[in-house]
């Protein structure tokens, strides 16, 4: 009885091994394994993504033409940094006025005081600029209004490739009424 079980066992084990080494299934088995190791790798990626700090991208605007009003465009030039303050010294964008050329980007970097934001007046810019910025100011609360920042070290950073050259006068939703504008004269 006992040597009866032992050869058919052997027999079935003898015959899964054939099987199992079938090219054909060999092939589609590690097709399988690939595609889901492929979806489990990937999966968490667009979670993590949506976490990391704002892209050039505007996640929420539909993808037009490259090129096309609404559409992001990257810096290509230099980038310039910004500090946003409220303190004793009051509510203020370090420098105030900045000259930068087309193709460059401006960072903003919150210091102190939160919350902050980086919003422009529609009428106070470049005729044909607001829908440039409009694609390429990441994270908006508003029309031309950037995220509010609330941590010290947070960025906010808005490429100025594509706009108008012309003056751009901007400001901080919360310290508005505290004066705190700030002028960008973008040079062609
Ligand atoms: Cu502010």
């Amino acid at each position: 009885m006992l040597r009866l079980g032992n050869s058919n066992n052997r027999v079935k084990t003898r015959m899964l091994t054939k099987s199992s080494m079938d090219p054909r299934l060999m092939v589609v088995a590690l097709t399988v394994a690939a595609l889901v190791g492929c979806g489990g790798g990937e999966k968490p990626k667009p979670e993590s993504t949506a976490a990391a700090p704002p892209s050039a991208a505007a996640p929420a605007a539909p993808a037009p033409a490259a090129g096309a009003p609404g559409a992001a465009q990257a810096i290509t030039g230099k980038t310039w940094d910004v500090k946003m303050y409220a303190d004793e010294k009051g509510s203020r964008f370090d420098p105030v006025s900045i000259t930068i050329k087309r193709g460059d980007g401006i960072r903003w970097t919150l210091v102190n005081g939160p919350p902050h934001n980086v919003a422009f007046w529609n009428d106070s810019i470049p005729s044909g600029a607001a829908s440039v910025l409009q694609g390429n100011m990441p994270d908006q609360v508003g029309p031309l209004s950037g995220t509010m920042m609330t941590n010290p070290n947070q960025t906010y950073t808005v490429s100025f490739a594509g706009v108008p050259a012309g003056t751009y006068h901007y400001y901080c939703v919360p310290h508005l009424a505290l004066g705190m504008k700030g002028v960008i004269t973008v040079q062609q």
